[in-house]
């Protein structure tokens, strides 16, 4: 046998006919959850890894750049963001980002399994170690169900969710964007991730047709988030009052970060024409 064969590699599957293959040094831990399959996985390229269901969903080498661009945004968009929901993010990193703003008083962070924290706080401190700040409110619930009983409650609503596949499904639904519309105050701004254009130009499209049914503004934005299939990300931002194409950059602030800059603020907004067909049409 080839030595190359008898070196250990996980699959990921994309699609019916893509797959990426991980090369791995070790699985440090592996169960099923109440909700998913849940693995630890320390990689030859990108550190150690949180697979959910066979899917990589945060590595040490690149998380700061999806988390810091699901947060920077919509934490810049609003002028003064006090409380803040984040429905999903498990791993801390979106709540780690968020953090850093200190007009913040409250971070209420909605996780439906317990499982992907208490994992992610042992084996990747570098990204949860931000869980037990004063400020943060950990609560182990459902999102949807969690969100309903909310009126006027957040300034700011970041869903960090995984693929639209077993317990994220709902969080892709009109019914869940209805209550986020609600929980939002009067100038609430709120944002998803809305999957590779490359590969689920369906998602980003009905998510933001969806959106725009329900909030006056809607914009679409892209960050390179190379563990994810073809890497090319999307993100979906909807406002009831502030459109980031019309904010002044000069006066956003410029927090710690290694991805997102005040300079890339409005560069993200502007979209390839294959990405701006999706989200015009
Ligand atoms: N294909 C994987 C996409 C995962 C996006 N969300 C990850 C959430 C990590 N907090």
């Amino acid at each position: 046998m080839a030595l190359e064969e008898m070196q250990f590699w996980f699959t990921e599957r994309q699609t019916r006919g893509y797959r990426i293959q991980w090369r791995l040094k070790a699985i440090l831990h592996q169960e099923k959850t109440k909700f998913q399959e849940l693995a630890i996985v320390d990689t030859y390229d990108f550190g150690r890894a949180l697979l959910l269901d066979g899917v990589i969903q945060v590595t040490e080498k690149d998380h700061f750049i999806y988390n810091e661009m699901i947060s920077h945004i919509p934490m810049s968009t609003h002028p003064q963001p006090e409380y803040v929901l984040i429905i999903g993010g498990g791993d801390g990193g979106a709540l780690k980002e968020i953090l850093k703003y200190p007009s913040v008083k409250r971070v209420d962070m909605v996780e439906i399994d317990e499982r992907v924290i208490a994992n992610c706080q042992k084996y990747l401190p570098n990204i949860s170690d931000q869980m037990t700040h004063p400020k943060a409110n950990i609560i182990i619930d459902d999102g949807l169900s969690f969100i309903k009983n909310k009126k006027d409650a957040y300034d700011v609503i970041i869903v960090d969710s995984s693929d639209p596949v077993g317990p994220a499904i709902q969080l892709f639904e009109r019914p869940f964007y209805e209550s986020v519309l609600q929980a939002l105050k009067e100038d609430g701004v709120m944002v998803c991730q809305s999957e590779s254009p490359f590969f689920y130009e369906d998602i980003l499209g009905d998510v933001t047709k969806t959106l725009k049914h329900l909030f006056p503004i809607v914009r679409t934005y892209l960050a390179v988030v190379p563990t994810y299939p073809s890497g090319l990300w999307s993100f979906t931002l909807a406002s009831k009052k502030w459109d980031p194409l019309q904010k002044d950059i000069s006066i956003l602030p410029e927090p710690d970060t290694k991805y997102y800059t005040r300079n890339i603020y409005h560069s993200v907004f502007a979209l390839p024409r294959m990405v701006d067909d999706i989200v015009s049409s």
